[in-house]
């Protein structure tokens, strides 16, 4: 089922029915555990949409409260790739070899919930950046328990300059305004998500596409539970949080994102989060 924040209340997508709850409070509306059985629960007291309901796009929100988001790193062969080749000047390039390796991932603060973009929104490129690149990856709803509820489509912007020039610089190259978006809604489901559920990335520069591409998340080399024991290690997180599980379509090197381009990704079962440069 698909879970929508809307400026109306959290409207509730499942078997082709809609729901919509008008007074919940959203962190703790999802921040429970068994979240699908909590939900089925909450619609069956609930009366249907009118078959005819549409969802206004101007109405969806970011579907995120208060939690935080938090980002992982080298998940894929491809980010590894990448990352080498735009740090090999500076000498850095091994240190991604060894975080693909290595027993710990890599793992990093993204954004607050309040400075997240939802879809049709405008992500940013940092003004003091020359190459930048939005990073399509499966994010993970987990409650404050530690348990994965949901999945979401994210979209982790980042200045492929500055992460290059020194790794050191990474919190700049990914944390600013406008460079985490979410969206359109939360996937919850009975069981995880499975590994063939595909990622798929289209660039529009003038209604023209000027990039494509597409994974299975069936790629990555860590599991989600590997991630999540890592980021509640040592944190706790008491509405939850999202973790983007990192990328694996990368544009080729000459290529960098110009204001007003279209990024539209999508990931099976969930939607497609749509921003556009500002
Ligand atoms: O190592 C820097 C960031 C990696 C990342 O964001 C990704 O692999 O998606
Ligand atoms: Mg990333």
């Amino acid at each position: 089922m698909k879970v929508y924040k809307t400026t109306e209340g959290i409207v509730i997508i499942a078997n082709d029915s809609s729901y919509l709850l008008k007074e919940s409070n959203w962190d703790e509306f999802i921040n429970r555990d068994e979240l699908y059985q909590c939900i089925r629960k909450d619609i069956a007291g609930l009366a249907k949409q009118e078959p005819g309901f549409r969802l206004s796009e101007t109405s969806i929100l970011p579907p995120i409260g208060s939690q935080e988001v938090w980002a992982a790193g080298v998940t894929y062969l491809r980010s590894k790739t990448a990352r080498m080749e735009e740090s090999k000047e500076s000498g850095a390039d091994t240190f991604y070899d060894k975080v693909y390796d290595a027993e710990r991932p890599e793992i990093f603060f993204k954004s607050t919930g309040p400075k997240v973009v939802g879809t049709n929104k405008q992500v940013r490129i940092r003004r003091d950046s020359t190459w930048n690149v939005p990073e399509p990856e499966l994010t993970l709803f987990i409650n404050s328990a530690g348990n994965i509820q949901g999945y979401t489509v994210g979209n982790d912007m980042s200045s492929r300059s500055i992460e290059g020039e020194n790794p050191l610089y990474l919190p700049q190259a990914k944390t600013y305004d406008g460079s985490a978006a979410l969206g359109p809604c939360i996937l919850v489901t009975e069981n995880a998500i499975p590994p063939t559920t595909r990622i798929s990335m289209q660039i529009l520069r003038r209604n023209v596409i000027v990039f494509q591409g597409s994974v299975e998340i069936a790629q990555m080399k860590r599991s989600h539970q590997e991630l999540v024991g890592y980021l509640y290690r040592e944190n706790s997180f008491i509405s939850g949080a999202f973790l983007m599980t990192g990328t694996c379509v990368v544009p080729h090197n000459d290529f960098t994102l110009h204001k007003d381009d279209r990024v539209e990704i999508t990931i099976d079962e969930i939607g497609t989060l749509v921003n556009t440069i500002a």
